[in-house]
This record gives C-alpha cells, structure tokens and sequence, in this order.
C-alpha cells in the first residue's frame, strides 16, 4: 500500500522535477514548522483575548500573521486529535484512537500517508520533536525498550525523531531519539508494564511520602510508578541514567528543535514540535516558577511561550524567518485540575483559559475543540483576524497544495484543501467541522449539533461540563458562542439539516 502510494506521490514529483529541482537548490520551497501545544486553550494566549496572561512570543506571531478564532481540533483529546491532524482521517472512524497508554502500539500504522510523509516525498528533511503520543511497536506493550523500538516514527516519515513516547504523566519517562531510549545504561535496562507492578519498586499509592515534587488529586489515579517525586500512570522499573528531568523536558525538546533547524538551513525541512507544555505534571524549570503569579499552569505557559521565542530567534538569526511557514495551535482544549495537586485551581484567579467558551478538554461543547490557531510566513501573508472555520484534519491536503502535489483517493479523504483560507487569502473556510469528545457534533460556524449520547453531563475529577445529553443539542454559535441554550426543540430543520450531515459523513 505504502509502496503504491508512494509511487503515486512520485508520479506527481517526476513531473515537476525540473521546477522542484531548481526550487530544492535555491531553497524556494518554504520550510514548514508545526508548533503543537498540548491542552492549552483558546484563553491561554494573551493575542485571544484574555487580560491575565502574557504570551509576549506568541502574540508577536499573532499579530505579523493570520490569527484564526474559530479553529477546531478533530477530538478533545490528544491522541485522537494528533491522529486526525497527521493523517487526514477523522479519528472517531476508528475504535482504537483513545487516549494511548505509553506502551500503545503505533496507532498510525506505517501504510498511511501522513503530512511527515508528505514534504519527505517531496524532498523535504522532516523530524518530530517533543510528545508523541500516538504509539510505537507493533504491538501494546512489546515494545523493546532496551533496544530498537520498531516501526516507528521513521516508518510515519519522520527521518529524524527526539521524543516522548506518550505524555509527562505517563511511563516510560524517557526520551527516545531515532528509536532509541537516550542515555539507556545497558546494565540497568528498562522494564514497563501497564498491567502489574514491578516488585520492590515503591508506588504513589504506596509511598506517598516519596511525593516530594507532586502528589496526585485525589481519585485521579497517576498513583503509580514515582520518578522524580512525581507518581505516574503506568509502571516502569531501571532506566535510571535515561530518565527525563521534568523541569528540563521544555529545554531538551526545545534544543532538539533548534538543533534541527540549524542543521537543516540550507534545505528545506518540516518540523513537528509538539511541546509538553503545559500537559500534567507542570514542573516548569525554575526559572519560570513564580513568574505568571498563576502556579505551575500559568509558569508553563510562559515556558511554552519561550519555546516559541527560541524557535523565533532561531529562524532569525538563520535569516529563515521569510520563507518558513509557521502554524501555531493546540491538541485540545484546556484543564485545569488534570490529576496533580499542582495549585492551578487555586491560583487561577479570573484568567479563562477557555475564554468565551463552554466546557474545555474532554468536552463536546466548543472550548473541548476549538483551540488557538495561527499561520505565520512573512513571505506570503498579511497579518489579519480570521473568522473563517478551520480543522486540523486538513493541514494534509493543505500542504499538499501547498507542495502542489496530488493526494491518492485512499488516503487522507477527510482533508480538504485550505490552502487559501489557511494563507488568510479567502475569509471563509471549511463549510462544517465535526468535532468529537465521546458524541460527535458538527458545526456550520453559525450553528452547532450534538448528538445525543449517554455519557457523564459533567466531570467531577477535571470541573468539566462534558456537553454529554440524551437528547440532542442545538446551539445557535452566531449569538451564543458559549453554548447555554439548547434550541434543538425550536428549530427541527436545523437539527435535521445538520444531522444529516454527520450520517453522510459516518457513511464515507
Ligand atoms: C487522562 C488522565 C489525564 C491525562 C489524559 C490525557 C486520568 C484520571 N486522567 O486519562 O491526566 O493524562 O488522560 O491527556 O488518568 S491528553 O492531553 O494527552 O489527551
Ligand atoms: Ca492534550
């Protein structure tokens, strides 16, 4: 399949040689950098809007490109949302895209095309760096750690790879580059199981005294193995020399990033940065801690916000900043209490970090998906605020245009090409996103469907209001964008019109 799929890209590629060439040679082609945050919201970056927070890099971006406010992540989420944007495919036509355990199989499997795929068939050097979360191995919980760890990211086309294997709160707490755990002692090597404990290894449940950085909040689990005073989901047992610093995690990740850009200048490179921040556990380094006046919520985002300045700088100084296409956003929709005693619940104050919206990560209602969203290429766009409907899920066929290559018919079909509206060159965007968080919805930008589904109405671990009703739910977003009254029963044609929508879409 991958082969066939291949071929077809190449068909596209001989064509243009002689163009792409040429282009390759003067470095014509733009660089492509993704900046993908985790769990921060739609209020968490000070160009959205809210007074509480500074995100003084983020909002230069903002203002020299185009800032989107009604931008959807596939899921609420990350691994479903992460698979959508990768491959095109909208996760929820899977069973098996929740939330990944951190010996997971590789949910992308190597026969799909994905955007890494992409710009490398087309002569771009491409590198993932930061958190994965979307499986390696081919099988849950085989992975041999202490070794190769195949199929993995460069089976995905990554050629190069510097990464968390799922999430800061979940083992092995390692990084692993090129497919290989970093700084691995081969006398103390690596054990992790998702299913029993290792004996002689202390827990969270059992030696809370060992919590010296983090304890968990109570009944959220993430009581299990302890690596640097911090107890995560999952055990795992050696490895010592190879484990992560949780305050250095934005370091190492962010230097792996500049790194590769450096040594990628005079070609052109695809980048996929997928912070840690500001996902659980926050141990911001110590030289953020304090400064938002918000706890470790708020100090991660300004970590985040650096990240962002130092890729900035780097581009800069390189003399790239022209010609390289930056686009901003985040796996999901915000959280404040995810599972550790952190003070973010305290400390928050009035900060919204999902400004207008309803709900937030896990959730169906807006601020579950719609996330910040912004495209950054001093060579070809103006900056501008727009309204327009965008999704994740076509960031494939809009580098694809971009690439001006063909997509197979097999792959990525629920990408639409959005080039033009991405570029801030159209106002209007995508004529519905469907978003999911357990029931699916859909959205025309004015009004917005749920479908029914038996699930909690509200999580009382994370304060969520989940959007979760029996009956269907209708909102009409143009005058009540924070989703407080249900008009399903007022207008039954809307509610049809949009249904039918999402059978067609289910049907595909
Ligand atoms: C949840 C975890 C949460 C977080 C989330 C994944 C519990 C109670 N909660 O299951 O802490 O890890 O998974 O977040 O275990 S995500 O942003 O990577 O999807
Ligand atoms: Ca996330």
């Amino acid at each position: 399949m991958k082969q066939h799929l291949l071929n077809y890209i190449g068909i596209g590629i001989s064509v243009l040689s002689p163009f792409l060439l040429n282009a390759q040679s003067t470095n014509k082609k733009p660089n492509v950098i993704f900046i993908l945050a985790d769990d921060i919201g739609y209020g968490d970056l000070s160009c959205n809007g809210e007074k509480t927070i500074k995100t003084p890099n983020v909002d230069k971006l903002a203002s020299r490109g185009v800032r989107f406010t009604n931008a959807h992540t596939v899921a609420a989420t990350s691994t479903p949302s992460r698979y959508s944007l990768l491959t095109g495919l909208y996760s929820w036509r899977r069973h098996d895209t929740g939330i990944a355990a951190g010996d997971a199989a590789m949910v992308v499997k190597p026969e799909q095309l994905t955007i890494a795929d992409l710009f490398k068939n087309n002569g771009y050097s491409t590198a993932a760096v930061g958190k994965w979360h979307l499986g390696l191995g081919n099988k849950a919980g085989m992975q041999n750690w202490n070794g190769f760890i195949t199929p993995g990211l460069q089976d995905i086309g990554f050629d190069y790879s510097y990464i968390m294997a799922a999430t800061g709160d979940r083992v092995p707490c390692v990084f692993v580059e090129n497919q290989y755990v970093v700084g691995l002692d081969p006398n103390d090597s690596i054990k992790v199981s998702y299913k029993t404990p290792f004996s002689g290894e202390p827990l969270g449940r059992t030696h809370p005294e060992l919590l010296t950085v983090l304890k968990p909040s109570i009944n959220h689990g993430h009581n299990q193995a302890i690596v640097n005073g911090v107890s995560r989901i999952g055990y795992m047992k050696g490895g010592t020399k190879a484990l992560w610093k949780d305050e250095n995690i934005a370091d190492s990740i962010t230097n792996k990033a500049v790194r590769f850009i450096e040594s990628n200048s005079t070609k052109p490179f695809f980048l996929y940065f997928a912070t840690n921040d500001i996902h659980v556990p926050r141990v911001p380094h110590p030289r953020f801690v304090g400064k938002s006046g918000m706890g470790a919520r708020g100090d991660a985002l300004l970590q985040f916000d650096w990240s962002v300045g130092e890729i900035v700088k780097t581009l800069d100084h390189l003399g790239l900043m022209e010609n390289t296409l930056i686009v901003l956003t985040s796996d999901n929709g915000p959280v404040v209490d995810d599972g550790y005693q952190d003070m973010a619940v305290e400390m928050l104050g009035s900060h919204r970090p999902w400004g207008d919206f309803r709900g937030g990560k896990y959730s169906n209602f807006e601020a579950g998906t719609r996330v910040p969203f912004l495209v950054h290429w001093t060579k070809k766009v103006k900056p501008a605020v727009s309204k327009a409907l965008v999704s994740q899920v076509d960031m494939l066929a809009s580098f694809a245009a971009l690439l001006k290559v063909e997509l197979p018919k097999d792959q990525a079909y629920d990408s639409q090409d959005q080039l033009s509206t991405l570029l801030g060159l159209k106002k209007t965007g995508r004529a519905y996103v469907i978003e999911s968080a357990g029931a699916l919805s859909v959205s025309d930008g004015e009004w917005k469907y749920i479908s029914p589904s038996k699930g909690p109405a509200y999580s009382k671990l994370t304060n969520t209001e989940l959007g979760n009703n029996t009956n269907d739910q209708l909102y009409y977003l143009k005058e009540d964008v924070s989703e407080q009254k249900n008009v399903a029963k007022l207008y039954p044609k809307e509610v049809d019109r949009l249904k039918s929508i999402l059978e067609f879409e289910m049907k595909k």
